[in-house]
């Protein structure tokens, strides 16, 4: 049963289960609600890089973090598409493209509308993360075909104020309604590591689980170090056993919902993603780059899901999560 309801008590008490009974629980979910040897695999663009000017405290990309990031301009169309043809010949199902910005601006609607179209052309889902969306942008993009939109809470309510100060959570969270009111998937997650305590990382998930609807898909980031930004002086090296707690209250508390180990796998041993794969996530980003930071290279992926005898999700449109 998909529910909307959770408390912060129930959340609190899956999270401390023993840990073979939270992972058992995580694992029997993921199998009523998909093939658990499947893997979902995405590939991430960069279309705008730096020069951003919210000022999230974990960015390499704000301008208000000396961080050594160029800003460029929104790339050409052509540029954009030669790369996803790269991105599907390498084994990426759906092609994510990222904008260092606050909201898009109108006059770039034009090109960002081509640029779905043309990556949807060559076979590919599309999603993009371009910051706050007006309801005449929603409109536009989902026009033009496209099928997810990334737009993190990136941690609790409570905690908010002090990775951001450029915008409120309400405002991330009213993007997201618009985004899932105009008929365009939501992917929205966060990222753990920040300095948060574990009370926050379960408040941002029961955030994210008591949403009208769950997000159908839910980036876990780990924070990629980045030298500069403010995050770096609280950030905390994140124990394997609280990330797979994490994964595994996720999948349990939006059990239909495709759960994305993103940034920070390269930090990562193959037995922890394995067992983050056995908690339920069940996607990754592709590629050796994600926005600004690495990401494991492409052969040592397909070595890993070769030895676990994983395979690439076959791509098909899955119903919304759960119903109006
Ligand atoms: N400007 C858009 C926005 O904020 O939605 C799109 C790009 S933004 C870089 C997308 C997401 O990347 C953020 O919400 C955050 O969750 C994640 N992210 C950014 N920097 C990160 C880092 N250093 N480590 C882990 N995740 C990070
Ligand atoms: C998400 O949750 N993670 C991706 C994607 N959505 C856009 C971004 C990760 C960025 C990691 C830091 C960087 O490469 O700059
Ligand atoms: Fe800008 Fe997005 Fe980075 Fe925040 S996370 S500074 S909005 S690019």
């Amino acid at each position: 049963m998909i529910r909307t309801d959770w408390t912060m008590e129930e959340a609190r008490a899956i999270h401390a289960l023993p840990f073979a009974d939270l992972m058992n629980r995580a694992q029997s979910l993921h199998r009523a609600h998909f093939d658990p040897n499947a893997i979902e695999t995405a590939s991430l663009l960069s279309i705008k890089t730096g020069g951003c000017p919210e000022d999230c405290g974990y960015c390499s990309q704000s301008a208000h973090h000396d961080t050594g990031v160029k800003a460029t301009k929104l790339m050409e169309t052509g540029e954009v598409l030669a790369a996803a043809r790269r991105a599907k010949a390498a084994g990426a199902q759906r092609f994510c493209m990222g904008a260092a910005w606050r909201s898009p601006k109108d006059r770039d609607m034009d090109r960002l509308c081509a640029m779905v179209r043309g990556v949807s052309d060559l076979g590919l889902e599309t999603c993009m993360t371009l910051g706050m969306l007006s309801p005449g942008q929603v409109a536009r993009l989902k026009a033009a075909g496209l099928d997810f939109y990334n737009h993190n809470i990136d941690t609790s309510p409570a905690y908010y104020a002090q990775i951001a100060s450029t915008r409120r959570m309400e405002d991330r969270l009213d993007t997201v309604e618009q985004v899932r009111k105009g008929g365009i998937r939501v992917c929205c997650g966060g990222i753990i590591g920040m300095g948060e305590a574990e009370e926050d990382r379960i408040a941002m998930l029961v955030t994210l689980a008591t949403l009208p609807a769950h997000p159908d898909s839910v980036p876990v980031n780990l924070w990629n170090e980045i030298k500069g930004v403010p995050v770096q002086a609280r950030a905390q090296a994140v124990d394997p056993f609280a990330l797979l707690r994490i994964v595994a209250l996720a999948r349990i508390l939006m059990p239909a919902s495709v759960l994305r180990l993103s940034a920070g796998r390269t930090g990562m041993s193959d037995e922890l993603q394995a067992l983050c794969f056995l908690a339920g996530a069940n996607s990754i980003f592709v590629g050796d780059q994600l926005l600004t930071t690495g990401n494991p290279a492409a052969w040592k992926d397909h070595d890993l899901l070769a030895r676990l005898g994983m395979h690439i999700a076959p791509a098909q449109p899955r119903p919304r999560v759960t119903a109006e």
